[in-house]
């Protein structure tokens, strides 16, 4: 497969082009980055929708409902699920294809699950090069289901021009994840299963969650009630979302989003670059085996040891000769 024709496929539109190229980029195999290289200069047009919450809350089916919305508006529609399970299991991934089947058929829309398979590099740069290709692909929405369980899954809402926060009544770690920062991150705060008792309840306890996080800014991020099996809600989540976007838009927050987007995009390739290479060639010739041993045995501090890896003299001479002011 030529990078060059995968590029110019992906941006007329080919599916398989596309699906072949995120599995390149995913896995982070060499011609991934060719591939980045082609398609960049056409991307920067899709809004992003980042949908995070808890297993089970109703993200996917909320998901599904929001496609059609967009389908609707005659929008070309990007999904990315990612999905923290282990990939042995799969199941979790099967669930999201089911939930999302509606739209299976329909040519306008792309599916894609990705598992964190703990490939070098990790989850941020394999999602950030899936968006960068569904970009190129032409979509105008992408949505992107996270788990919101642990910090790599917030990092990977950093993509995410609005945030929507799935949370559900009388689930115990609701108040957990509010404190794992989630309500920082949150645009728009869905209470599904509001067929559930105890809904009110719930959403009256994300606007103090709101107010004691302080969220009382140009944009106070609103708590929508919806009921995902049935579709009750979703108009009012759709025109919440489409509000938040035409804040960001209206506010400069496009550019920021960029920016922001590329800081994290550099800082992960230099991650690899740097630190992977130093990690990969001081492993193989033995001097990794020899400043662990050594930090250890207390024989020397992390930081001489880091030192030492990047090629630099220790910094703790100098140190001493400016004097010790205890
Ligand atoms: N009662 C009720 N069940 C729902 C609602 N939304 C989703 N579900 C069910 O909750 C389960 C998990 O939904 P799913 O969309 O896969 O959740 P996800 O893990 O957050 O993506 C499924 O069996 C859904 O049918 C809702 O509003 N009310
Ligand atoms: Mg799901």
């Amino acid at each position: 497969m030529n990078p060059r024709d995968v590029v110019a496929r992906i941006i007329e539109g080919d599916r398989l082009a596309l699906a072949r190229a995120i599995t390149v980029v995913e896995d982070g195999l060499p011609p991934s980055r060719e591939i980045i290289r082609g398609v960049y200069p056409h991307t920067g047009r899709a809004y992003i929708v980042g949908i995070t919450g808890s297993p089970g809350v109703g993200k996917s089916t909320l998901t599904d409902w929001l496609i059609g919305e967009s389908r609707r508006e005659g929008k070309k529609v990007g999904v990315i699920a990612v999905d923290p399970t282990s990939p042995f299991s799969g199941g979790a991934i099967l669930g999201d294809r089911l939930r999302m089947a509606s739209h299976a058929l329909d040519r306008g829309v792309f599916i894609r699950s990705l598992a964190t398979r703990g490939h070098l590099g990790g989850l941020s740069p394999a999602t950030g090069g899936v968006i960068t290709l569904l970009d190129a692909y032409g979509c105008d929405v992408i949505f992107l289901e996270t788990v919101g369980a642990g910090q790599s899954e917030i990092e990977v809402m950093k993509y995410a021009h609005t945030v929507v926060v799935v949370l559900a009544p009388g689930m115990g770690d609701d108040v957990q994840a509010m404190k794992a920062g989630i309500m920082e991150i949150g645009d728009v705060f869905a209470v599904n299963k509001s067929d559930r008792e105890g809904a009110d309840g719930t959403a009256l306890e994300i606007e103090y969650m709101l107010d004691l996080a302080g969220r009382t800014g140009p944009w106070r991020p609103p708590v929508v009630k919806t009921v995902a099996t049935t579709g009750r809600g979703i108009a009012e989540l759709a025109a919440r979302i489409e509000e938040h976007a035409a804040f960001v838009r209206g506010s400069g927050g496009i550019e920021r989003h960029a920016a922001r987007v590329a800081e994290t995009e550099i800082t992960e390739v230099l991650k690899e670059r740097v630190i992977g290479s130093i990690l990969r060639d001081s492993r193989s010739d033995g001097r990794w085996h020899n400043v662990v041993t050594a930090v250890a045995g207390r024989a020397m501090d992390p930081y001489e040891a880091a030192e030492l890896l990047l090629g630099k003299e220790p910094e703790g001479v100098e140190r001493d000769g400016r004097g010790d002011t205890r």
